[in-house]
């Protein structure tokens, strides 16, 4: 049997990194055998890419060069790494996916969301997450916990008006499809958001025995 497919997603200072490794393991102690990933990135070629991807020196890159890298690094790691583990029944957990170019390169940049969908379709045919968990909490306090970073990334340094668009796309993106998404409160302390994602993933869990 397929295994799962498992996103996490995001802005600023959310708390992806602060919360994957907790979800890592309540889904081991639930018995699966989990593959741990990211986007942009995840194998060899993707994380090179990530690399020019992230890079403050890339200032002349396109939106459109930005959202083909995206699924040029998206088309490697599903033909490495994920569609391979989801085959063999494992469950895999992604740091970001396709969401995120809707959030980023559509919300974010205004590239318009048909040509997204255009690219999904054509690296994903029918593959989608079966579960997305949303932290979300308001721009100015993400800013707030990121900036304690001293390096900005090349999507760090944007301004707040391209976090706001990009926190109403993912928003919108969860009312469109509440079966996949769970919206957590991530402006909440740290166990509080855990509790959060211990109540979705349980629930999810039992669902899926
Ligand atoms: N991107 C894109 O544009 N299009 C795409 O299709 C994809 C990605 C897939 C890299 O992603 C960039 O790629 C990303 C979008 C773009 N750019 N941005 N921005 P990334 O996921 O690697 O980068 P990131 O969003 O900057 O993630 P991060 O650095 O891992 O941040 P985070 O995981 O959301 O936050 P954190 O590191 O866990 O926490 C930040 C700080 O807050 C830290 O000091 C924590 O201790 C603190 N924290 C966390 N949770 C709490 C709570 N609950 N209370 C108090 N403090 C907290």
């Amino acid at each position: 049997m397929r295994g799962r497919f498992i996103t996490l997603e995001g802005g600023e200072g959310a708390g992806k990194s602060s919360n994957l490794e907790h979800i890592q393991r309540r889904l081991s102690a639930a018995g699966k055998q989990v593959v741990r990933t990211r986007e942009p990135g995840g194998t060899a070629l993707g994380e090179t890419l990530r690399g020019l991807l992230l890079d403050r020196s890339q200032s002349v890159m396109s939106d459109d060069t930005e959202l083909l890298l995206m699924f040029a690094a998206r088309a490697q790691h599903l033909a490495e790494l994920i569609r391979p583990a989801l085959a063999r029944g494992d469950w895999v957990l992604c740091d970001r996916f396709t969401d995120a170019t809707y959030a980023y390169q559509g919300g974010g940049r205004g590239i318009d969301g048909g040509r997204i969908r255009l690219l999904e379709q054509w690296v994903q045919q029918d593959l989608r997450p079966d579960l997305t968990l949303l932290l979300d909490l308001p721009v100015e306090q993400g800013l707030q916990r990121a900036g304690e970073r001293s390096d900005p990334d090349r999507f760090e340094q944007e301004q707040a008006g391209f976090f706001l668009r990009v926190r109403a796309a993912y928003r919108e993106r969860a009312r469109q499809e509440p079966e996949r998404f769970r919206i957590i409160d991530a402006s909440q302390p740290l166990p509080a958001v855990q509790a959060q994602i211990d109540h979705v993933l349980d629930a999810y869990l039992a669902g899926a025995n």
